[in-house]
Parts: C-alpha cells; structure tokens; sequence
C-alpha cells in the first residue's frame, strides 16, 4: 500500500522549511548587521585613535618648532621684545598638516589674557635658592607658611662631606613646584588658586562654582596659586654678553683686569687691593682697604701687579667705568649661578619679592620694559633707574640677571577634527639642549 502523504502533512513540512529559511535569513541578517556595527565601531575606534595620535604628535611637533624659535633669539638679553613672547601669528593655532598647535604661558600678566609664546622660568622666584624673608613677600603668603616651605625644603637637602656637593648650583632639592603640596600645613588653595592643573588657563572646571572640583568662585577670572610665581628650574650662566667667562674681580691678576676689561693700570690695583668683594656692586660702594705698602715703595720683584704711575693712589672705578664693565664681571669661579631672576621679564609680584625694589621703582622697571627698543643689558643699568643708588643695588646683585636661559612650553595639539586633543607641558633648556617633560 503505497503511502499517501496527507495536506496537512505537507503544509506542515512546507511550514518548517519556510520557518528554517526564515530562522537562517534572520541568523544571516543578525549576523550581516553584527558585523557592519563592528566594522562601524572598529572604524569609529580606529579614526579616534588615529585622531589622538594626530592631536599628540602635533603637540610634540610644537616643542620642536619651541626649539628653533629659541634658537632664532640671538639677542644678547633677554625681554619681551623677544621672538617667543607674545605673538598669536607664531603660537596660536600654527597649522601643521591637516592639524595644528598652541603654545601659550602660564605667567600672570596683568590684563588676565592668554599670552601666546613661551614662559620665561627667569621670571619666577626659585623656590630652591630663594629666602624665608623674599618668599613672604609674595601675595597672601604669611611669614609663618614662607617659613614652613624653606624649613621643610631645606629639610630635603642631603647631608653630605663633599665640598664639591655643597655648591649652590648642586643644591636642587626640590625638583618640582607640585612637590610643594607635601609642605606640611601648607593650603593647597594657597599654591594652586582656581588653576588646580596649573596649566595657567581657566578651564570649564576651574569656572563652574562648586558644580564641579575644584571650587571657585565662577567669575570668569583665573585666581592663581602662589605656585604661578615660583620655578626649581632656572639658572644663568656666568659669562657675559658674548658668551665669554666673566672675569673673577676677587681673583684676577692685574694683566687679565687690564686687558679684558679694558681698564688702566690704576683702576686694576684699586681693584686687587680692595678685595675681597660681596657683589660686583661693592666696586662702587666699599669702604676702601688702606694699603699696608704705600704705592710709592719699590714694588716687590714677585708681585706681577703692574707698577702704575709711581707715587700715585690707586684709583677707584668710576660709576660710568662699572656700567660698562658691569657684564663681564662677577665674584665666583661658579659656570652657572642657580635662581636668578630677570629684570626683564619679572612680573610684579615677583620684583616686589627683591631687596630694596619699592613699588615705585617696580613700576619704574615695568614702564622702562614696555618700550619696544629697551632691555636691561646688565644689573648695572638699573642704576638709570630713578632712585636705584649703588648702595640699594648692593643686597640685589647676586639675586638678578638679564638673561635666560629655562623655558617652559605649554604645548595642545589638535588633530584634523578640532575635537581631539593633546596637551604636553615641558621644560626646555636652550643651552644644554635639553627637555624635560612634566606632562606627556
Ligand atoms: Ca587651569
Ligand atoms: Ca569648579
Ligand atoms: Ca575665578
């Protein structure tokens, strides 16, 4: 009997076919629309991480272009009419390929703007060399709390037997401003202000209330930290205007007072027989040394002081003479001198921090800076200064400098989309080459 299939039978097989064909093509399509979402997030990845590679590599090209500007300075002080201060067509969205970069400083200035250049680390106080007294001088800084920063730094220094250690240009306990935040007692509102990423700009963050950390007081204004004024970075070379060594005025013989600094043979003697000096200043200023040998008496055959007119006084420098020599002298065998601060460029919370400078001659300085032709060539030249005397430029001298030498970079890089960004801070130092990096 052959076997007949019934309807029912054959609609029902029909029916799962169609149900299996549909289960594959629903399987197919989850599968189809599965692998396009990956393909799509795999992309979208993928295009973001090329965009913050993009953004990162144009933010580390910007402290390579920060080298070469540094080295188009050839300017033998350094101020702001310097190439890295202050201009937007060299340091603000600079394109590079289908991206771009920003550089700008994080010194406060006194409109509140962003300077777009590089920041001068001269122009801050040296928490590693600076003083108790110079550090209570900042804005709300108590004496108690400049006090209780120099006790716990000068709690760092390593005890050592080493003469060669004790130099002040090998004392750097403190290799970074943040480390500040482990003073004891110390209030981080006080170092940071609002700028808690100190990176010198007012962020969302840093402007939004109590919404979200830090608190601040949302007026669109950026109150910095005592932090902004200071550095552990800065130094200057002991060399003048050329490049070359200073001559040692506590220390040089008579031929090399004579021929480097161009002076006569009456002035050098006066200069070897005064010894030993504080600061250069003291040439103008110190009370003279009575000679035990009077100058007319015959010169000993192992002096090798030149024997100037016979019987006549040794002559002191005259205030014209120092103001032309004032570059190429200095009292320390030292190559680098750590923590001067450059006239130049010091704000004036910084200025006000110096020995003897009053706000009358803070401004003084200040309104001489903003003219476009002027810098300060030497320490010398704050002696043109209305009310700076030799003897107010005395306790200042060994703490200024004309020249710099640190400078720091705040580097963001912007890939092609604008959106994704990358933000280096960096410390370049122009004369060994050198960068290191704070925030990569
Ligand atoms: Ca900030
Ligand atoms: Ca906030
Ligand atoms: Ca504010």
């Amino acid at each position: 009997m052959t076997t007949i299939t019934t309807k029912p039978n054959r609609i029902r097989q029909r029916a799962i076919v169609i149900v299996m064909v549909l289960w594959i093509i629903v399987l197919l399509a989850i599968l189809a629309v599965g692998l396009s979402q990956l393909t799509r997030i795999d992309n979208v990845i993928r295009k973001s991480h090329t965009d913050s590679i993009s953004a990162h590599w144009h933010a580390k090209s910007a402290i390579a272009y920060a080298f070469s500007i540094l080295a188009q300075d050839t300017n033998p002080t350094d101020s702001y009419n310097d190439n890295w201060h202050d201009k937007d067509q060299d340091f603000k969205n600079v394109k590079i390929g289908d991206g771009s970069f920003t550089l700008w400083s994080d010194l406060p200035n006194s409109s509140d703007t962003i300077i777009f250049g590089l920041t001068d680390e001269s122009a801050k106080i040296n928490i590693n060399v600076v003083t108790a007294q110079q550090l209570s001088l900042l804005p709300d800084m108590s004496e108690i709390e400049a006090q209780a920063i120099i006790t716990w730094r000068d709690s760092l220094i390593p005890v050592s037997t080493d003469d060669n250690e004790k130099k002040p240009e090998n004392l750097q306990p403190i290799s970074t401003i943040r480390q500040l935040q482990w003073v004891p007692q110390l209030d981080n509102e006080l170092l940071f202000g609002e700028d808690t990423n100190l990176n010198g700009l007012l962020d969302s963050n840093e402007n939004d209330g109590d919404q979200t950390k830090p608190d601040d007081n949302k007026d669109s204004i950026l109150q910095r930290g005592l932090l902004a004024y200071l550095t552990v970075h800065s130094y200057d070379l002991n060399q003048d205007s050329k490049g070359n060594q200073r001559i040692n005025i506590n220390t040089a013989d008579a031929d090399i007072l004579i021929d480097a600094l161009q002076i006569d043979a009456m002035v050098a003697d006066w200069i070897m027989q005064n010894r030993p000096y504080e600061s250069i200043i003291d040439l103008l200023i110190k009370k003279e040394v009575t000679p035990e040998i009077p100058p007319a008496a015959a010169p000993s055959s192992s002096d090798p002081a030149p024997d100037p007119i016979p019987g006549a006084k040794p002559q002191r420098i005259t205030r014209e003479q120092f103001i032309e020599i004032a570059d190429k002298i200095t009292i320390t065998d030292s190559e680098t001198i750590p923590g001067l601060i450059n006239i130049n460029t010091a704000p004036l919370a910084v200025l006000l921090t110096l020995p003897e400078i009053t706000p009358a001659i803070a401004d003084a300085i200040i309104t001489a800076r903003q003219n476009p032709e002027f810098s300060f060539t030497s320490i010398a030249d704050l002696l043109e200064i209305d009310n700076v005397t030799p003897e107010k430029l005395a306790p200042l001298a060994n703490l200024i400098t004309t020249r710099s030498n640190i400078f720091k970079v705040h580097a963001q890089g912007s890939a092609k989309d604008k959106a994704t960004l990358s933000y280096i801070e960096a410390i370049i130092d122009r004369q060994k080459n050198q960068t290191l990096y704070l925030n990569w």
